[in-house]
């Protein structure tokens, strides 16, 4: 059932426990989803009005349906009480001891992870409110002796294998939720509430990646290589209350004191039409809003004084095609974005001069995979770039979306060279007299942000 379900990729000590209870759950829901199914049909047939002209007014007289109803409260309570409330109990009360494991805060703020570690030490510096800022998004005080080892890093959280985590979870605005998929950790984050969580990551990212790794088809990628046709531009006449749903405009549209009223891109809108027309402008030029954004240019195109559009292998932003067709470019060379999620690659495959085109390791790029296909490949191996990584479960505002962190599982050498690193370079600004200065931060090192 497990399987069937798709679930993510378990790599915490207590995952089985939950992916159980999930499965158990499913199963009940499978067994009520089928009884309820078949009764339907039974009801519809049997009770069907060619047959049953008149209404009883006495309805069911037998017992079964009160057996069925004690049946299924049996199973949910034991559902909860064998199986529910135990690994809950072991999830909020059995606490591996803080000496022992790796212990971090956690400040969830929009839109970000903000994650604290103690640093050599093992104590958690001084903190307060007045020092928060962009700089020292934690308030963390530098001038307590317990502070100056601390590392403060955000939207990344690097964990060693094999050892309990301890998280103590809050957050500075509003409510959101640590969701970490891969270790079967979600818990929300309450501003003024210290929430502890824990799990013992038994995988790194990396084994993590190699379990997941699958073949990315390269020649099926650049299959799809065609030419796109921009949609002209064409000069509408203004009429008031005819909206053009579909078109925006190609270039700024200026009234006759040279104030712009538009902007290329705005749309022709009923609302927008009239405010132009108010503005006594008659004629504007405008295009339908084709949307070219899952699609990557195959040459490099420029306006005629030389100013690159688009290079090879950009994505179609809405810009870029107004400025396409501008330059009087009406056909561009395409081929549909194949790297919508980041793969990383997982083999390194050698060009015929022997130098490598793709290095395991590397951010699957479209440029590699043209590289690739080029050479006569069909796939290359590839996992998910980011497979432990952090998401907010809650919606918890306009950027909620963006709200991603970068979790790291490392060895526990990998581990302490990371460590070493961000505590000397820590020392570095804050090992001499107390200073205020705000804290070192490293940000999520994960793939750049997809354009969408
Ligand atoms: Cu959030």
């Amino acid at each position: 059932m497990e399987k069937f379900l798709g679930l993510p990729p378990d790599a915490a000590a207590h995952g089985g426990e939950i992916d159980f209870l999930i499965g158990l759950v499913h199963w009940l829901m499978f067994a009520l989803f089928a009884g309820w199914g078949i009764y339907f049909v039974f009801a519809l047939i049997r009770f069907r009005s060619s047959k049953n002209t008149t209404a009883s007014y006495h309805g069911v007289k037998g017992h079964y349906s009160t057996y069925v109803e004690v049946a299924v409260i049996v199973v949910e309570a034991v559902l909860l009480v064998a199986f529910s409330i135990p690994i809950w109990a072991k999830r909020v009360d059995a606490f591996p001891a803080e000496e022992k494991s790796t212990v971090v805060r956690i400040v969830a703020e929009q839109f970000a992870w903000n994650v604290h570690y103690p640093g050599p030490d093992g104590i958690f510096g001084r903190t307060a409110l007045e020092l928060v800022g962009t700089d020292n998004p934690l308030g963390l005080d530098r001038s307590d002796p317990a502070a100056k080892d601390d590392i403060a890093t955000i939207n990344q959280f690097n964990v060693p294998v094999g050892k309990p985590v301890v998280i103590h979870l809050s957050s500075k605005d509003v409510i959101h939720s640590l969701n970490l998929p891969a270790f079967r950790v979600k818990q929300d984050a309450v501003p003024g509430l210290n929430i502890p969580v824990w799990f013992t990551p038994t995988k790194t990212t990396q084994a993590i990646r190699e379990e997941m790794t699958t073949t990315f088809d390269v020649s099926g990628a650049v299959a799809g290589e065609t030419t796109l046709r921009l949609p002209a531009v064409e000069t509408v006449r203004l009429e008031k209350g005819v909206a053009h749903d579909g078109m925006i405009l190609t270039s700024d549209v200026e009234d006759r004191e040279e104030s712009t009223v538009m902007y290329a891109g705005d749309e022709l809108s009923a609302d927008n039409v009239e405010l132009m027309i108010e503005s006594g402008i008659g004629e504007v030029h405008a295009r339908l809003k084709t949307n070219f954004d899952r699609y990557i240019s195959l040459a490099d195109y420029s306006d005629g004084e030389g100013n690159s559009i688009i290079a090879k292998h950009e994505s179609f932003g809405p810009d870029a095609v107004t400025e396409l067709l501008r330059a009087g470019i009406t056909e561009v060379a395409a081929r549909r974005r194949s790297t919508l999620d980041p793969w990383m690659v997982m083999e390194t495959l050698n060009g015929s001069d022997g130098s490598p085109i793709v290095t395991k390791g590397d951010y699957l790029s479209e440029e590699q995979i043209t590289a690739v296909a080029a050479m006569g490949g069909k796939t290359i191996l590839v996992a998910p770039f980011t497979p432990t990584e952090i998401a907010c479960a809650q919606l918890c505002g306009l950027g909620h979306y963006r709200m991603r962190g970068y979790m790291d599982v490392l060895t526990a050498d990998e581990f302490r060279t990371w460590m070493d690193e961000q505590v000397s370079m820590v020392r570095a600004m804050y090992g001499g007299p107390a200073g205020s200065e705000p804290g070192q931060l490293s940000t999520g090192d994960g793939p750049e942000e997809q354009e969408n």
